[in-house]
């Protein structure tokens, strides 16, 4: 897929677009990201790319006919029709279910405001999407952007290896990810959870189930009563409950 970001900071967009992961999406050629900067597109002697608001008031917006002309030659690079995104705390909030849409796009534009947001008649007419990353507020929609570039780039079709396959993360299921356990000199097996090294892979694959299941209803409830558990799960579910239940301390 491609993704064109219209950002004032297009150095930050580039280097965040090539490391790990997403970069090797973009070396095996299932990725291209393209940055553009709105002010290569100011047509004043000092490139300006800000404006004061209507109503007065401190702060500026970003100035619309750059915007405008910067969206216009990213959007004429590419025949495909674009989906166009602006990152904002307006939006709503991001989702693994919503990225995994986006993802399967031929064509996103990313919007990246500055200052104090864009003119709203500009979000209307050209904007088809906005999109919150979370309940802040940040100095640009920068981060936002290349939080939306990493997680739509990793599920392109062989950007993971099988090793790290989609399939097996936290939240492709709706369930937060298992504890994880790895070798260590200093504190050798001490603290991992005997089953981790029984060898038994089905008893193991039952555990970690189990753990997804348990720390989902004691961290995020809210995750847990929109999942679809099977009768297993809900078996492994109760069986944790009881455990946990028998390990608090009484209360006052
Ligand atoms: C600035 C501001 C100042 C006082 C009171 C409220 C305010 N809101 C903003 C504001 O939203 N500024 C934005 C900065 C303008 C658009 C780009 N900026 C931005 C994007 N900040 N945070 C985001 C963002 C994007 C996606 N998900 C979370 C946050």
């Amino acid at each position: 897929m491609r993704i064109d970001v219209i950002s004032l900071f297009p150095e930050f967009i580039r280097e965040s677009a090539a490391l790990g992961v997403v970069g090797r999406a973009g070396e095996r050629g299932l990725l291209q990201v393209q940055a553009w900067n709105p002010r290569d597109y100011a047509t004043d002697n000092y490139r300006r790319v800000d404006q004061r608001p209507f109503g007065g008031g401190p702060g500026m917006l970003m100035l619309a006919e750059p915007l405008a002309a910067c969206l216009g030659a990213a959007k004429a690079a590419d025949p495909a029709p674009a989906h166009v995104v602006y990152l904002s705390p307006q939006g709503p909030r991001l989702t693994q279910a919503r990225v995994r849409e986006l993802a399967a796009m031929p064509r996103l534009v990313l919007l990246c405001g500055r200052y104090e947001g864009l003119d709203e008649r500009f979000i209307e007419r050209e904007v088809d999407e906005e999109i919150s990353i979370g309940d802040y507020v940040l100095s640009g929609g920068e981060l936002a952007a290349a939080v939306l570039v990493d997680a739509v780039g990793r599920l392109q079709e062989g950007a993971l290896n099988h090793a790290d396959s989609a399939s097996q993360d936290s939240f492709e299921d709706g369930l937060l990810d298992c504890p994880h356990y790895t070798r260590s000199e200093a504190a050798g097996t001490e603290g991992v959870p005997a089953v981790l090294l029984s060898g038994d892979h089905a008893a193991i694959a039952r555990w970690r189930r189990q753990q997804s299941l348990g720390r989902t209803w004691l961290r995020r409830p809210d995750l847990l009563a929109r999942a679809r558990l099977d009768a297993a799960d809900r078996a492994l579910l109760a069986d944790f409950i009881r455990q946990w239940q028998a390990i608090q301390p009484p209360r006052a």
